[in-house]
């Protein structure tokens, strides 16, 4: 019987280390629920990273342990995490695709090494994949892997897809190995991305600058067609619906209401990274209180940084400048009974983000650039009573689907100050009218569908090319 393998940098685990030595526990990501569906059925399996070294006369137990989740692990050394992951896929990828090109920095060692990962998640692939199987690879951590697979298993069916935004072709064309990243995507059968401009982006990327030729979506290569197209992932919106009535999350609302009072908090939520727009949200807050007196005492931003990444020098400066614009704003607007700016460097259980999302009055979501935005999503699903307010970054894959938030431009940081003061002047009518609708498609377009839809595509496309094969 055929299976489906997904394939990503990270298993779904969380990593205990006990006495007993390593112990793995699921995780509950947006993406491990979305895709429990697919791989915990059948023989279908999920090929990764467990998220820690193993040494190796640990290997066959973590093997053994991993293979009872339905999980198969790639094991990566020090230098593999260094090179590949942090090097390559981190301080090239990840700048380039976020537009931010000056961060990049090529290096050849990062390159052979993104390679040579590659290599072993193909070998970890094979020794598991059949003809007739499917495979899903996930992100740009593996963008050569499609190709690899394709070499060695010609007719087997592989998706792609990736999650954070494919950049213009002005951009992408600045990578020394763009021809072979393309090359390496080109493998899959279907390639997708969250909106529809990432996969213009990339279809542009992939005619110019290997001179293919392609009609509508559908790219040409010199053996095959490859239809690329746009699959916005929702979340599990019926798990941010529900936990809102557990008693872990109603404490925390308590203690919420207990510290802050009549105060209104506007919700900041965020990894440590500079394609998150921290500092110009700050600076709009700062502007915000600077031309509006009447709210001294009345608003608080209730800011979370989740550290990352924070050893590598760009996220360290930003840290740095982040704790001083939040020192800088509380120091000049604080009073004795209020601090403007709540700021927590750190992450926080699930039940205390629900109490978040469900207390604030206003979210906050500006990013320069991302993929889609997850946290946005959250807090529309968690908004039970159909009341808050959204402020979106037009630069979020979000802003596509999320239309009755107010959509901002995160580099003008007036324009978000300004939308800050309409959001808390918004009728209470106009955000049960947004709020409603907002709900709606997040609940109907959750994770469960996107993962459907994409798996659905897939088939019809395989179907598709073997159709026009045998004319
Ligand atoms: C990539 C793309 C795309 C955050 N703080 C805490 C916490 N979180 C959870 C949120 C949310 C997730 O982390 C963040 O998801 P995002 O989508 O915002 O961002 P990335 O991690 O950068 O993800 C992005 C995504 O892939 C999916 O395709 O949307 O554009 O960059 O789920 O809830 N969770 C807990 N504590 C925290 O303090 N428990």
């Amino acid at each position: 019987m055929s299976k489906t393998i997904i394939v990503s940098n990270r298993l779904p685990v969380k990593i205990d280390a006990t006495e007993q030595g390593i112990q793995f526990k699921p995780s509950e990501g947006g993406l491990a629920t979305g895709l429990s569906s697919v791989y915990k059925n059948g023989n279908n399996v999920w090929v990764g990273w467990p998220g820690t070294e193993v040494a190796d006369e640990q290997v066959k137990q973590v093997t053994s342990q991993l293979k009872e989740l339905r999980l198969s692990p790639v094991f990566l050394t020090k230098d593999d995490i260094n090179l590949y992951y942090e090097g390559f896929s981190n301080e090239i990828l990840w700048p380039i695709f976020h537009y931010m090109s000056t961060y990049a920095r090529y290096d050849d060692a990062y390159w052979n090494s993104y390679q040579q990962v590659n290599e072993k998640f193909k070998q970890a692939v094979l020794q598991v994949a059949e003809p007739g199987d499917t495979i899903w690879i996930h992100d740009y951590q593996l963008l050569l892997l499609p190709g690899l697979i394709r070499a060695a298993l010609p007719d087997i069916t592989i998706g792609f897809f990736q999650h954070i935004p494919f950049p213009s072709y002005e951009l992408f064309r600045l990578i020394p190995w763009r021809s072979e990243l393309l090359n390496g995507i080109l493998g899959a059968d279907l390639v997708g991305f969250h909106t529809y401009d990432d996969a213009r982006h990339f279809l542009s990327s992939a005619t110019r600058i290997l001179q293919l030729k392609s009609s509508s979506n559908v790219i040409s290569t010199h053996s095959r067609s490859v239809v690329v197209e746009s699959f916005p992932m929702g979340i599990d919106s019926d798990k941010f619906e529900e936990i809102v009535h557990e008693q872990a999350v109603r404490d925390n609302i308590t203690h919420l209401e207990e510290s802050f009072g009549n105060t209104r908090l506007i919700l900041s939520i965020d990894r440590l990274d500079y394609s998150k727009g921290i500092l110009q949200r700050l600076q709009a807050f700062d502007i915000f209180l600077q031309n509006h007196q009447e709210y001294k005492e009345k608003v608080s931003l209730y800011m979370i940084v989740v550290p990352s990444r924070d050893t590598v020098g760009q996220y360290k400066e930003l840290r740095d400048d982040i704790d001083k614009l939040v020192g800088n704003i509380n120091a000049r607007f604080r009073t004795n009974v209020w601090t403007p700016v709540n700021y927590f460097y750190r992450s926080f259980p699930l039940e205390m983000l629900s109490a978040l999302y469900c207390f604030s009055d206003i979210c906050l979501v500006t990013p320069m650039r991302d993929g889609m935005n997850l946290v946005c999503k959250e807090y529309v699903a968690s908004r039970t009573n159909n009341d808050g307010v959204l402020i979106l970054s037009e630069m979020a894959g979000a802003s596509k689907e999320l239309i009755d938030a107010l959509i901002v431009n995160p580099n003008n940081v007036r324009q978000m100050s300004d939308a800050i003061v309409e959001a808390l002047n918004m009728s209470a009518d106009e955000q049960v009218k947004r709020m409603t609708q907002m709900r709606l498609l997040i609940s109907k377009y959750n994770v469960h569908h996107w993962v459907k839809i994409f798996m659905e595509r897939l088939e019809e496309t395989k179907r598709m090319q073997q159709s026009l094969q045998a004319r």
